[in-house]
Parts: structure tokens; C-alpha cells; sequence
């Protein structure tokens, strides 16, 4: 049976980037497979946060998803620590995984910079946990955005080794879903970097809450090149930043890339942009204003993730104690 899970770490302000690439498309997906939605907060303290912080942005992230269409009565949706299944899982991970493939992680050689060796051992073996997130629920399909294929072949490697191992068929084999038009949304400043919560210039994304100016402003000051928009999609190629933004305003309108070049064949930037402005605040502005009005009731919000916990504990604890025994663990 297909079961999907996936995870955002509650890090800083959610983009649109995570919005495009992985939150909208598992709004989708919620209707046709069982789900399980997860608020990664054990992988956010790989670098520093402020517990404050950290207690607030879990329960932000928890409200977007809830925003943004997310059912947590037909999902389970909850964090990641209330779960201890996935630390436990992590730990035998560990010692599945090789040096060698962590090494090879891209996410990790960007994230620990230069000054490596003042990286945690947390963001190491980051995606070891990750697999274990997934692998605690023998989850089958996986929705990300494209920076995540790399973890989930690490993840298949995972499975595959401990089944191969222990001469068992355990885990499945994880299939990523990388759905949409914008699956690796782009800086505004920097059509070759990656929109991010960690890039200092709050310029350089399009957050959820963002009001109606800050959109119109922020796409106003998007770096673009002096062409006009090309007549068909091949004529974004090597022009970065004029991609992204088409890319953007098909993922968000629902549109292909092609419907929307040939829309605005020969327009100006400042035409086009107009145009995405007014669709981001269509489509954004909903999602911002019902999370603002979810945010009110802190309670509420912990009594879902509490809820959704205890289900996602019900699935996670029998496939631990099959995989302790498989080990060899014993246990009462
Ligand atoms: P950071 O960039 O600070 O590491 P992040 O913005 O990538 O954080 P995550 O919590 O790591 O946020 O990612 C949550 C989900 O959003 C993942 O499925 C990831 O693939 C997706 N995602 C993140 N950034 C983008 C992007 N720019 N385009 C498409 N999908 C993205
Ligand atoms: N590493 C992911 C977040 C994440 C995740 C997961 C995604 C943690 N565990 C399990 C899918 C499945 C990221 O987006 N940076």
C-alpha cells in the first residue's frame, strides 16, 4: 500500500519555494493516499536555534500546513520529537549508513561552509535521520522539492543495505515525488542559487506571510535581463532568473511553462511582473491571513500535533520493535 511522508524543518519563515515545491503539492496528494506530515524539529537544532524560536516556528509551520489546505484529520500531522521512534531509528541508521555516502552529501558540504570541523555531528548524519522520518512508517513515496533527491537515494541505500544485511525485505523502496512546474524555485537576486530560509537578504524569497506590498515590491526588484519575454519555452534557456519567474507564475496559476510563455510572447518584464504579483497575492494572501487567525489559538495547534503524534506513534512502534528484533535487540 502507498503511504507518503514528508517533513519541513521550522527553521525560519516558510518561502514560496516550500510552498511550490513540497506543502502544495502534498495538499494534492492528501485525497488519494494515506499521509503523514511531519514538522522536523530535531533536524532544525542541526545548526543553533533559539528554544523560543524553535517552539514558535514549529507551531508556524504547523499552521501553514493547516493554511495552505492540509486536512489533520484525514493526514496525520505532527512533530518530529514528540515521535521517539525516529531517533531510535536514527541511532541503528547510523550504523547502516557508510561514511563514504554521507561524505558525498551536497547539502552538507554547502550548509557546514568552510569551517567545517565547528559543523554539529547533527548535521552529518542529518540525512540518516531523515531516512529513519520515513522509513519509520515503511512510508513508500516521498514529496519534496529537487535539493531532497540526493537524501532519498542516501535513503534507498539505507533501506537497501539494512534489508540486504539482515537478509530481510524490511523497508520498501522510497520512490521521491518531484511534482509541479517550480520544483527548484530560484533566489530573486540570484537565479543560480536556490530560494532559501537561510539566505540573509529577506529580498532574495517571497515568505508565506508576506502582506500585498512586500510582494509587489520584492517581484518590482527581481533581477531580470533586458529581453523581452522569449515566444516559446526554449527561449528561457541560459536566461536564469527570466525561468524562475515564469516557472513561478506557471506552478502558480496552474499553468505549463509553454501556455505561459506564449501568454505574454513579447511583453516587457515590467508587464509580466505586474501580472505575477497579482497572482502571488491571490494565491499567498488566503494562506497568510487563515494562519494568522490559526496562530490565535496556540492551544489548538498543540492539541493537533499532540493528536497527530499519538497516531503517528501507533504506525512507528510496531515497525520499531520488527526492526529491534531484526537486529537483535532485546526487549521485554
Ligand atoms: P534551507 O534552505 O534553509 O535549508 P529550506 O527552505 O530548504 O531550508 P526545508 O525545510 O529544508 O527548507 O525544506 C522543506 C521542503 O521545501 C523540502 O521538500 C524542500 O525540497 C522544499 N524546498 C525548499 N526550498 C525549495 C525551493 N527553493 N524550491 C523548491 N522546493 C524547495
Ligand atoms: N531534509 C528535508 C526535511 C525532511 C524531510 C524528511 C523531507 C526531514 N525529514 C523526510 C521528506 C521526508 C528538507 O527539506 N531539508
Amino acid at each position: 500500500m502507498a503511504r507518503i511522508f514528508s517533513g519541513v524543518q521550522p527553521t525560519g519563515n516558510l518561502h514560496l519555494g516550500n510552498y511550490l515545491g513540497a506543502i502544495r503539492n502534498w495538499v494534492r496528494l492528501q485525497t488519494q493516499y494515506e499521509c503523514i506530515f511531519c514538522v522536523v524539529d530535531m533536524h532544525a537544532i542541526t545548526v543553533w536555534q533559539d528554544p523560543k524560536e524553535l517552539r514558535a516556528s514549529t507551531r508556524e509551520v504547523a499552521a501553514a500546513f493547516i493554511a495552505s489546505g492540509i486536512d489533520p484529520k484525514s493526514c496525520i500531522l505532527f512533530n518530529q520529537s514528540q515521535v521517539s521512534a525516529h531517533a531510535e531509528l536514527a541511532w541503528i541508521f547510523n550504523c547502516v549508513a557508510r561514511l563514504g555516502w554521507l561524505n558525498r552529501m551536497t547539502q552538507f558540504k554547502e550548509k557546514a561552509g568552510k569551517d567545517r570541523e565547528n559543523a554539529s555531528a547533527g548535521l552529518y548524519v542529518y540525512p540518516n535521520l531523515m531516512a529513519a522520518d520515513i522509513l519509520a512508517y515503511k512510508a513508500t513515496h516521498v514529496p519534496v522539492g529537487e535539493d531532497q533527491k540526493q537524501h532519498l537515494e542516501l535513503c534507498r541505500d539505507i533501506a537497501q543495505k539494512f534489508n540486504h544485511d539482515y537478509g530481510t525485505e524490511t523497508f520498501p523502496v522510497v520512490e521521491p515525488l518531484i511534482l509541479g512546474e517550480a520544483t527548484r524555485v530560484m533566489s530573486l537576486r540570484d537565479g543560480t542559487r536556490k530560494m532559501s530560509k537561510s539566505e540573509p537578504s529577506d529580498m532574495s524569497r517571497i515568505n508565506l506571510t508576506d502582506s500585498a506590498d512586500q510582494i509587489v515590491q520584492k517581484i518590482r526588484k527581481a533581477k531580470t535581463d533586458p529581453e523581452p519575454l522569449p515566444d516559446n519555452a526554449a527561449g528561457l534557456e541560459a536566461r536564469p532568473e527570466a525561468a524562475n519567474l515564469v516557472n513561478i507564475y506557471a506552478a502558480l496559476g496552474d499553468l505549463s511553462r509553454d501556455a505561459v510563455v506564449a501568454q505574454f510572447a513579447g511583453k516587457t518584464f515590467s508587464v509580466f511582473k505586474d501580472a505575477l504579483s497579482q497572482l502571488a497575492i491571490e494565491k499567498l494572501n488566503p494562506i497568510a491571513e487563515r494562519m494568522r487567525e490559526l496562530m490565535q489559538d496556540q492551544g489548538q495547534i498543540d492539541a493537533v500535533l499532540r493528536d497527530g503524534a499519538e497516531r503517528a506513534n501507533a504506525i512507528a512502534q510496531p515497525i520499531l520493535r520488527e526492526v529491534q528484533d531484526t537486529v537483535g535487540f532485546l526487549r521485554p
